[in-house]
């Protein structure tokens, strides 16, 4: 799978910076979004390097958001944001494809959260 020597995301795919993973398959790397905006925030990549939305096919998307899906129900809430920024405009910071899985708990809502997810 193709890597940029220059993306921090394609050095955490490598174990090259280290990351809390929560999640990993042939093609789906996922972990936990270093400033979080809430507890269990996390980030669902592609294995390989591809900067934006619209440089990943269709069917590697589908494997995807999934992904965060598990996520969102292994984090406990049952209230959460799904983000995905794409260019400086729009606030994309890391420029390889990510999907922000936000939790965003209740006040009457424990946080049953259980990593990895299965
Ligand atoms: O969001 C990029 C996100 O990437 C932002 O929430 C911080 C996160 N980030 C940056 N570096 C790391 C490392 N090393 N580990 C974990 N998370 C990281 P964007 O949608 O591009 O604005």
């Amino acid at each position: 799978m193709s890597s940029s020597a220059a993306c921090i995301f394609c050095k955490i795919i490598k174990g090259d910076i280290p990351s809390f993973k929560v999640f990993e398959s042939d093609k789906v790397f996922a972990f936990l979004d270093i400033q979080p905006l809430s507890r269990g925030h996390a980030l669902v990549i592609p294995k390989y390097h591809g900067a934006k939305l619209t440089d990943i096919p269709d069917e590697d998307l589908l494997e995807i958001l999934p992904v965060a899906k598990k996520l969102a129900i292994a984090s406990g809430a049952t209230d959460f944001n799904i983000l995905q920024n794409n260019g400086r405009i729009a606030h994309q910071v890391v420029d390889h494809v990510h999907f922000h899985m936000i939790p965003k708990p209740n006040e009457h809502e424990g946080m049953g959260i259980s990593w990895p997810a299965k």
